[in-house]
């Protein structure tokens, strides 16, 4: 019999942590290891869910998407038992087999050969940022980078009009916020949701999308015969939901990771070629996407531990990032590291299917920073941005000179 909901199984270690308290997320790292050696599965007392910390358990459920599902939202509520803050995303929240034709769509409007076409302008557009900072000299590397970077090349990208574009940053912050439990960053920012959500729903209208972006595309799909005229929007809707904010926190991330580490600035200056990998590690080392769920299909047992159906299990990708059992040195930032493995996009059928753009993106950047600044300083205290999914910061003051 399942106990769902309120009782683990016997023998699940007991965690009264809080995982998306204020303090939590302010230094997460201390209580990622406390969840990693209490054992292979943990239970929360405060929400009543599992949870995996351990890189092998994180990769198993990511890899069983039948008996971990999706359909049943990829936040801590389980869209069986209470209705879905919006219409469900049709991929990121759908199960195979019905998630392959979606995926498929996404995948190839996003394929390698759009890459090869995108490659020029974006690289062009990072280049000129960067000229345009070293001009200012002190800036802030979140607002005039890592958001103003991927505000100039995405929304272009995507095909979206110029204006209301300062819907976008919030849309995404409320999107990374829902997926937590009820606390006040999720019900806040559900709160003041609404013209964020009329201006979203607008854009992805086909009238609204300029010829050859990504938003054109998808609906061109419709036009073959793939998805619906319905799903076309709903495919555009996934991309401005989940295709700006986590960019913008992997470059903050891997701009305050060369900020600090000196000697990894240095290894990146030297052979600027390393700028994709120094990407991978910065998303390795910080996890732009800390956290998500999966729901139970069938009772199951994970490493011992005997869970029933229809429970939810919270899986941090941040602890996995960082396991030791994985991982040398895995609290080190290493711009030659193997970073093949990590999961912080994800993996298996779910995996980031616009990693190719955030990897363009990433590369565009750090490798326009390492052939023209010399030195990256930071020069006032770093401030922290609270999200129930995303890790970044709010501010991150600079100083670059030119090389
Ligand atoms: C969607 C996991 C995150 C990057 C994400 C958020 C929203 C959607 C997809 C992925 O709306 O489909």
């Amino acid at each position: 019999m399942s106990t769902s909901g309120f009782t683990p199984s016997a023998g699940v270690p007991h965690m009264d942590i809080d995982p998306f308290s204020i303090e939590f997320f302010e230094d997460p790292h201390p209580a990622h290891e406390v969840l990693r050696e209490a054992g292979p599965v943990v239970w929360f007392d405060k929400w009543n869910v599992y949870g995996v910390a351990r890189h092998a358990e994180v990769h198993a459920v990511l890899n069983d998407p039948l008996t971990f599902c999706s359909s049943r939202g990829v936040g801590l509520s389980d869209f069986a038992k209470e209705k879905a803050w919006r219409p469900q995303s049709i991929i990121l929240e759908a199960d195979p087999p019905e998630h392959a034709r979606t995926r498929a769509v996404l995948s190839r409007v996003l394929s390698p050969t759009v890459m090869k076409q995108l490659r020029g302008s974006f690289v062009a557009a990072a280049e000129s940022r960067v000229e345009a900072l070293l001009a200012k000299g002190s800036f802030d590397a979140i607002a005039d980078l890592a958001e103003a970077y991927p505000l100039s090349v995405f929304p272009d990208a995507l095909g979206l009009k110029p204006e209301g574009r300062e819907n976008l940053l919030p849309y995404a912050s409320l999107v990374f916020n829902s997926f937590g439990p009820p606390n006040k960053l999720r019900q806040d920012a559900i709160e003041r949701s609404a013209p964020h959500q009329a201006y979203v729903a607008d854009q992805c209208q086909r009238e609204n999308l300029a010829p050859g972006g990504f938003g054109a595309c998808i609906h061109a799909r419709a036009d073959a015969g793939d998805i619906t005229a319905a799903e076309a929007p709903l495919l555009v809707r996934s991309l401005l939901s989940a295709g700006l904010d986590t960019t913008v926190n992997g470059i903050g991330a891997a701009v305050y990771c060369l900020a600090r580490f000196p000697d990894q600035w240095a290894r990146l200056r030297s052979d600027p070629t390393l700028a994709r990998n120094a990407f991978e590690e910065a998303v390795r080392f910080e996890s732009p996407v800390q956290t998500f769920f999966r729901t139970t299909t069938r009772d199951v047992e994970i490493s011992g531990s005997r869970i029933g159906e229809g429970e939810k299990i919270l899986m941090f990708l941040a602890a996995a990032n960082r396991d030791p059992r994985r991982w040398d040195r895995p609290d080190e930032y290493d711009v030659t590291r193997k970073t093949s493995g990590h999961v912080g996009y994800g993996s298996g059928i779910h995996m980031c299917v616009g990693q190719l753009v955030a990897r363009l993106e990433g590369e565009a950047v750090l490798s326009a920073l390492a052939k023209r600044v010399s030195a990256i300083e930071i020069t006032g205290p770093p401030t922290r941005r609270f999200n129930n999914t995303l890790r970044g910061l709010e501010s991150l003051p600079v100083s670059i000179k030119a090389a």
